[in-house]
């Protein structure tokens, strides 16, 4: 992980805290936490000041410090949004890397994204930008996971699986070899997919069938 400037971490709830958790364990200065919830300004996140909200990144000149997505899977498509909005300031996101992660030979992570504690991304793997791999998932070779996508905790995908841009890949669920997961889909927790979910699909169950079908 190179993070060579101060962070800023943005959001002080579950996904803030793991990965304020990453950035400590890492050793990077984290110099603060904005969270637009007032209730929460004045505490502590793991022992960093919550300063306020976004307006508080004013305090910085966007090429002095980087930010860290701590914005998960709350709201709709809230993540990305919030991306998009700081990128547009000119900040820049830290590429963040837990120590425990196994990232492999020509795996490439690019800006913004976040590999958890105990994740395994195994050679040639790609991982776009804003894109979170949670804890203890496993992504084989060759895989290629597109921009603000979120693999959750324990998600095993097996070699040359594609998922695109804005997908979610639930909890624990499996996704055999060179599947593809289209746009905006939703592979819901514990699925397992043995065919391609379309853009925008939503699947379920063992093997995974579209929700409501
Ligand atoms: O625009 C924002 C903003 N929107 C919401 N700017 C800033 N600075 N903060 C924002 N927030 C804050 O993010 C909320 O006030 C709240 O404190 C925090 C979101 O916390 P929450 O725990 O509700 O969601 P999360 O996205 O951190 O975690 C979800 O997704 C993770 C991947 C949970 O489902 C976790 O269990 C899950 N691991």
């Amino acid at each position: 992980m190179s993070v060579p400037l101060p962070t800023v971490v943005i959001g002080a709830g579950g996904h803030g805290k793991v990965i304020l958790e990453v950035l400590l364990e890492a050793g990077i200065e984290v110099i603060a936490v904005v969270d637009s919830d007032t209730g929460r300004h004045g505490t502590t996140l793991l022992g960093v000041p919550v300063v306020g909200g976004d307006q508080e990144l004013q305090r910085w000149r966007p090429q002095d410090i980087l930010l860290a997505n701590g914005i998960g899977s709350t709201g709709q498509r809230h993540r990305r949004h919030l991306f998009e909005r700081m990128k547009a300031a000119q900040y820049r996101f830290a590429t963040i890397i837990h120590p425990s992660a196994v990232i492999g030979r020509e795996a490439m992570i690019a800006e913004g994204g976040q590999v958890m504690a105990g994740a395994v991304l195994q050679p040639g793997v790609l991982l776009g930008r804003n894109a979170i791999v949670n804890t203890g998932a496993r992504i084989d070779h060759d895989c290629v996971i597109g921009d603000h996508c979120h693999v959750a905790p324990g998600a095993v995908l097996c070699g040359g699986v594609r998922v695109d841009l804005d997908a979610h890949v639930g909890a624990g669920a499996v996704i055999i070899q060179n599947m593809v997961i289209g746009e905006g889909a939703l592979v819901a927790a514990g699925a397992v997919v043995v065919r391609p979910v379309s853009a925008g699909g939503r699947v379920v169950g063992v093997p995974a069938k579209e929700m409501g079908s």
